[in-house]
């Protein structure tokens, strides 16, 4: 019977232990963070992010990327995201592990919050230095007041290097050259520590003597003005009066030592220049629009009129950040994030080239594993069966034009 208990002991440690190694050694490696969890009609229904570029896909500590493209602010915005009347454009990553250098829109540094029109496309650049080495899936991403995060699609990233490397200068207005990334650092350790110090010794004096119960007795006896004594009382004022002038002098030095300072610059920026964009020569109808639940496909009847003067094909369909595109047509050169870009997923009924004053109705169907993976089928526990999206058509001279198109999306069940 011992032996038994003896030998199940041995297994549930060695089991243990495995559990543990295994543990130690799983990192599941996450391809979205946070969108695919957001509601489906809203990633579809609020910002529109294209034309993406990331200009580089591996860089050492200190190197700088860009990440630029554009993004259209969809008219028919949700109700229950504030409008993005102040509105950060901001950079998913966790934490600084880049450090943004610069971020434009409409060619407007915009470190602060800024205004953004129902309607309008601007164009944006975000300057990315590296930090940290690793693996990073970096997003776009607007930070809607009132709405929450908006996360524009992701790209895998990697730092090489190492992290002591990284400096981060800056020349200010006084004309001093300081590294940001270690600025002031001693200076905020010695001040912290300093008066950490100076109320310890405080309570240090006291704590000499006996604490609690002699004093308790000698308060309850009446005598509690014997427990502060003369010197006691010296000591005290020493403290406050000390207090009061190391303050008193410390201002002024810091004062004399950096004469110039201005408060925190903030404030809305209003006025943010969108792109002019070309009134599309195409128009397209939506006539019905179906996904099949479940599946990883939606299905859309268009009729398209070429208004233009070249003839034009469809190249693409965009919605949440995912690409599908006619491969006939078009194809990707920008190094799209792969879980984002469906090649040939999209399929035209009649893609062949719409001339000039045409007009035709086609089925479309856009198919990907990423309708599934990036939950975009989860549309069916949304309260707003409403989808949205851009089509992308190209005319003979490989001009592009965007058409936006937004639609009820109804659920057809096996
Ligand atoms: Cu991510």
């Amino acid at each position: 019977m011992k032996l038994i208990k003896d030998k199940v002991a041995k297994l549930s440690f060695v089991a243990l232990l495995l559990t543990v190694t295994a543990a130690m050694f799983y990192t599941p490696t996450a391809s979205a963070h946070g969108e695919k969890s957001q509601a489906a009609f809203m990633r579809m229904r609020t910002i529109h992010w294209y034309d993406l570029n990331w200009s580089k896909e591996v860089l050492a500590v200190n190197d700088t990327m860009t990440i630029s493209g554009k993004f259209l602010v969809f008219a028919g915005w949700p109700e229950t995201v504030d409008k993005p009347e102040s509105a950060f454009l901001n950079i998913g990553i966790p934490g600084p592990v880049f450090i943004r250098a610069g971020s434009w829109i409409g060619g407007q540094l915009v470190p602060r919050s800024v205004s953004l029109e129902l309607g309008e496309t601007y164009e944006f650049k975000v300057l990315l230095k590296a930090r940290r080495p690793g693996d990073w899936h970096v997003h776009t991403m607007m930070n809607v007041e009132g709405g929450g995060p908006i996360i524009g699609p992701g790209k895998w990233v990697t730092i090489t290097g190492s992290m002591s490397s990284f400096t981060n200068p800056i020349t200010t207005l006084t004309g001093q050259t300081i590294d940001l990334e270690t600025y002031n650092l001693s200076n905020t350790y010695f001040w912290h520590t300093f008066w950490y110090a100076i109320g310890v010794a405080w309570m240090v004096y006291w704590m000499r003597k006996p604490m609690f119960v002699p004093r308790m007795i000698a308060v309850d006896a009446g005598k509690g003005d014997s427990l502060i004594t003369g010197t006691d009382k010296k000591v005290a004022l020493a403290f406050a009066a000390g207090s009061i002038a190391i303050v008193a002098f410390t201002m002024q030095s810091t004062n004399s030592q950096y004469p110039v300072t201005t408060p925190l610059q903030a404030g809305l920026l209003r006025g943010m220049k969108p792109i002019e964009m070309p009134t599309p020569t195409v128009s397209v109808k939506v006539d019905d629009a179906t996904y099949r639940v479940p599946g990883r496909s939606m299905n859309m009847t268009l009729t398209v009129t070429n208004n233009g003067d070249s003839a034009v094909r469809l190249g693409e369909f965009n919605t949440a950040g995912v690409r599908f595109l006619d491969a006939n047509v078009t194809e990707d050169t920008t190094g799209y994030p792969d879980d984002l870009l469906a090649p040939e997923g999209l399929t035209v009924s009649d893609n062949s080239p719409l001339a000039p004053g045409q007009t035709r109705t086609i089925q479309v169907n856009a198919s990907d594993a990423a309708w599934e993976v990036y939950r975009l089928a989860d549309l069916i526990y949304d309260p707003d069966s409403r989808f949205a999206g851009l089509l992308f058509f190209h005319d003979e001279n490989g001009n592009k034009q965007v058409v936006t198109i937004d639609a009820p999306l109804i659920p057809t069940f096996i």
